[in-house]
């Protein structure tokens, strides 16, 4: 099967691209470094080293032998999609190529306008480039958890029933996003369901919670695998903050009450849920949704599991709850159903101390690059 990656510098793109090569699918990656370029202007550098995706294509060659071709450009110029479409023939198209970060999208107009112009274009191009040149192609979407919000009933996976006035019919699930960033996801989501009706394509909209973890079997060859990895308050997630946090001595930012629940998932699993949708499609003309999440927590939990592993490890963790930048519901019911992806054969790899150890010493042998003064930096949503 010929993989086309949008997005493969990322966070997610590049090390789903190593673990699908070294499962023999020919793979070719495409980015623009919007995130590196983000990151450098913003002064919120990763963590870890970040050779160019030329330069780490071919570092895994010399080390695996596998190949991953690159080509950079941008998924919003249809001009370089269509031909890099055109030349590769792709059977899957898996779309990363997002601006992934909310605080990014709330940071000022010009971050908004970027988020909805770059995350709109490049899914509206990815659906018109399948259309005219490989119509048969499965186009694997990332989307998020954040499309749904918080409601007060439980979450389906993607679809739900309704019953109005003595008839029924199927809806996509009802969608209430928290920030620009997660509006856009839903508005991906639109796009691709009006394409699908309209022109049979076949689509997997992979609805998933905040990625923690960066030791995958191929980031751990070399260091200069690794993944692309924040901790600041723009691009870091969660659970990857907290733990640089504990390494550095800043008090863990626990938003609000941090009763705040979402589905998380390992990098490991992020992969691995990738590669079962890419290898069960769906048929033409549906618009397939998975939940990718393996468990919940709330924002407190997180912080209490690190604080537990930071002080095994000798730090003195302390978890600060500091006023909420953002605009969400703090003390909430959430139930999603993430089944789907469990019974196309996932086994997940859960939350253990152990695996937050194994984060914490990489982590620990890059402590010099840890900037603190990145943690907060006062983005607010209101
Ligand atoms: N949070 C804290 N302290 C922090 C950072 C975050 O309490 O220092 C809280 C947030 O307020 C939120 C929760 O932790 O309630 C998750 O925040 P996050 O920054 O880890 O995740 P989020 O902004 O929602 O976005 C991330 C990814 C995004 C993906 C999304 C999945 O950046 O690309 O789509 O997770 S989801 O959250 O399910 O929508």
């Amino acid at each position: 099967m010929r993989i086309l990656i949008l997005g493969g510098d990322g966070y997610l793109g590049w090390p789903t691209a190593m673990a699908l090569s070294k499962k023999g699918f020919e793979i070719m990656v495409v980015d623009n470094y919007l995130r590196r370029n983000l990151c450098r202007n913003l002064n919120v550098e990763p963590l870890f080293p970040l050779p160019n995706l030329l330069e780490r294509a071919k570092i895994l060659k010399e080390i695996t032998g596998n190949c991953i071709s690159v080509r950079i450009g941008d998924c919003s110029n249809y001009t370089f999609l269509t031909k890099t479409v055109r030349d590769f023939q792709p059977d899957t198209i898996i779309h990363f190529a997002e601006q992934p970060s909310a605080p990014y999208s709330m940071l000022d107009h010009e971050a908004a306008l970027l988020t909805l112009s770059n995350n709109l274009e490049s899914t509206l191009n990815v659906a018109w480039a399948v259309r005219e040149i490989v119509p048969e192609c499965h186009i694997i979407k990332l989307g998020t958890m954040g499309e749904y919000g918080t409601p007060d009933i439980d979450i389906e996976e993607g679809w739900i029933e309704i019953q109005h006035k003595g008839r029924k019919d199927r809806f996509l699930f009802p969608r209430q996003a928290g920030s620009l960033y997660h509006t856009t996801k839903i508005q991906d989501t639109d796009l691709l369901w009006f394409y699908v009706r309209t022109w049979n394509l076949r689509v997997t909209d992979l609805m998933q919670g905040p990625v923690y973890g960066f030791l995958t079997k191929e980031t751990m060859l070399d260091d200069r695998l690794l993944t692309f990895f924040n901790y600041d308050e723009l691009f870091g997630t969660v659970l990857n903050r907290f733990m640089v946090q504990a390494v550095a001595g800043y008090p863990l930012t626990v938003y609000g009450s941090g009763g705040q629940t979402r589905g998380y998932i390992n990098l490991i699993d992020s992969i691995a849920c990738i590669e079962l949708a890419a290898t069960n499609p769906p048929k033409p003309g549906e618009l397939r949704i998975f939940n990718q999440i393996t468990e919940t927590f709330t924002v407190k939990q997180l912080a209490e599991l690190v604080r537990k592993v930071g002080r095994n490890r000798g730090y003195d963790v302390k978890i600060q709850n500091t006023k909420n930048p953002r605009i969400e519901r703090e003390e909430h019911y959430y139930n999603p159903v993430y089944s789907g992806l469990q019974e196309l054969g996932l086994k997940p790899t859960y939350l253990t101390d152990d695996t937050l150890q194994r984060a914490f010493k990489k982590i620990e042998e890059y402590s010099q690059n840890i900037k603190s003064d990145v943690f907060t930096l006062g983005i607010k949503w209101g």
